[in-house]
């Protein structure tokens, strides 16, 4: 199972090695904030804590938390660590409230960001010369750009296509013989339908790298059976440095593993703060080792994980597992009393025969009450009451079931919107 590493003396280093450099490294970060941004400086003071508590590794507990509401706050950069002519690249969320996020890059962050993606195209099994078709958009989303650098970094040929003109898309990796196809979940589900309409097959491609969105095992498998290849779970978010930063599951596909020298993880009881046990589903939070111009420290991700495992892995990797993300918080619909994540009523969707793999959750509230209505698209013979009996055998409560037609319900290129909030009155 030991397969090639983009750097092997790190993705093999033992525990205790990798446990040395982050205390080294997490001691230099807190100096750096510290010194050079005043909002990191009165976060600290006001917590009573100072670059010098900071000795060993769990001494990152005394640091105060942060989210993305202080890298809202301080738009456009004002949580920027460097002089404004280090600055060479930035990237942008928009988030839910419309108010930005801004990541500064210098020189040494876009190595380092390239490093982390380069390490998981290897990882899924890209050798230099191997053809990379990069979909996610090429802009301030930091999808695109990111998967750019890392490909830059593992030697691969690189296809900078960008979402949509999906029909041109399957014509460059037939031509092309594109051997790694990245892109955001959805996109890769319109990829399928496209090449089922165009009659194209892409003998070529072999591993898929797809991330930006919560995915059900179901899913995965309708993107690896429709596509005939190995589906890769990648993870990383503008705020930590972009795609890929926070690592990306291997053959094994036991986990994602973290690259731990450059992030130290920790999940925490969202409600109380407090670490929980390993194997404890709670809210990650993410320490930037090495980076330059922005790096978060214990920042609330707001996603929804747990540790798999901290052992050496099959595949020679000792850096930590994470399970696959089951959702963000703010995610989280409650009706009746019962909570679920849209990852769930993915992931009964998909097992139930004919339905395809585009749905919309509605979240109708009235007087303060919430009901679930689900639109699915499916094949003829898959009836409403097929979908409201399976959903409510999974989540316990019976949500409207509506199908429509294959090919009815909305296309999106980029992250699909899934969930829907109606006020009814
Ligand atoms: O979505 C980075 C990315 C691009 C990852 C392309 C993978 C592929 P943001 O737009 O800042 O960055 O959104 C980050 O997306 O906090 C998660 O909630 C979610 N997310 C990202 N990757 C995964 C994944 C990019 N593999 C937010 N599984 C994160 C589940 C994911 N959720």
């Amino acid at each position: 199972m030991k397969g090639e590493y983009h750097n092997e003396k790190m993705e093999t280093a033992t525990r205790e090695e990798i446990e040395e450099l982050q205390t080294q490294r997490l001691k230099a970060v807190v100096r750096h904030v510290y010194q050079s941004n005043q909002i990191y400086r009165k976060l600290f003071d006001s917590h009573g804590v100072r670059p010098e508590d900071i000795r060993t590794l769990k001494d990152v507990a005394k640091l105060p938390m942060t989210n993305k509401e202080i890298l809202r706050e301080s738009y456009p950069l004002g949580l920027s660590c460097v002089p404004r002519e280090s600055i060479i690249e930035m990237h942008m969320s928009s988030g839910s409230t419309g108010t930005p996020v801004i990541m500064p890059y210098t020189s040494s962050d876009l190595n380092q960001w390239a490093e982390c993606m380069a390490r998981c195209y290897r990882m899924a099994g890209g050798r230099p010369g191997d053809a990379v078709q990069i979909t996610p958009l090429f802009g301030l989303f930091n999808g695109g750009f990111g998967m750019y650098h890392g490909a830059r970094a593992a030697g691969l040929f690189v296809i900078p296509a960008g979402p949509g003109n999906t029909q041109r898309q399957v014509r460059l990796a037939r031509d092309l013989k594109t051997r790694i196809l990245t892109g955001v979940v959805s996109y890769g589900v319109r990829i399928i339908e496209v090449m089922e309409e165009m009659n194209e097959k892409l003998p070529d491609l072999e591993i898929g790298i797809f991330g930006a969105e919560a995915f059900s095992e179901p899913m995965k498998k309708r993107i690896s059976d429709g596509l005939g290849i190995e589906v890769f779970d990648i993870y990383g978010m503008t705020e930590t440095g972009g795609v890929g930063t926070l690592g990306q599951d291997c053959t094994a596909h036991d986990g994602i593993h973290v690259w731990e020298d450059h992030y130290i993880v920790e999940i925490i009881d969202p409600r109380t703060g407090e670490a929980v046990e390993d194997g404890e589903t709670g809210e990650l939070v993410v320490t930037a080792l090495t980076r330059e111009a922005l790096p978060v420290i214990r920042f609330r991700t707001a996603d929804l994980t747990r540790v798999l495992s901290r052992d050496a892995c099959d595949c020679g990797r000792s850096h930590v597992r994470i399970a696959p993300i089951t959702g963000r918080i703010d995610d989280m619909i409650i009706v009746k009393g019962v909570n679920f994540f849209p990852k769930q009523v993915e992931q009964t969707l998909m097992q139930i025969p004919g339905v395809g793999s585009n749905y919309q959750i509605i979240v109708e509230e009235a007087d303060g009450v919430n009901d679930i209505r689900v639109n699915v698209e499916a094949e003829a013979g898959v009836t409403g009451f097929m979908v409201e009996k399976a959903l409510k055998e999974a989540l316990g409560f019976s949500p409207k079931g509506d199908v429509y037609p294959m090919g009815k319900l909305p296309r999106t290129e980029g992250k699909a919107q899934r969930v829907f909030h109606k006020k009814m009155s």
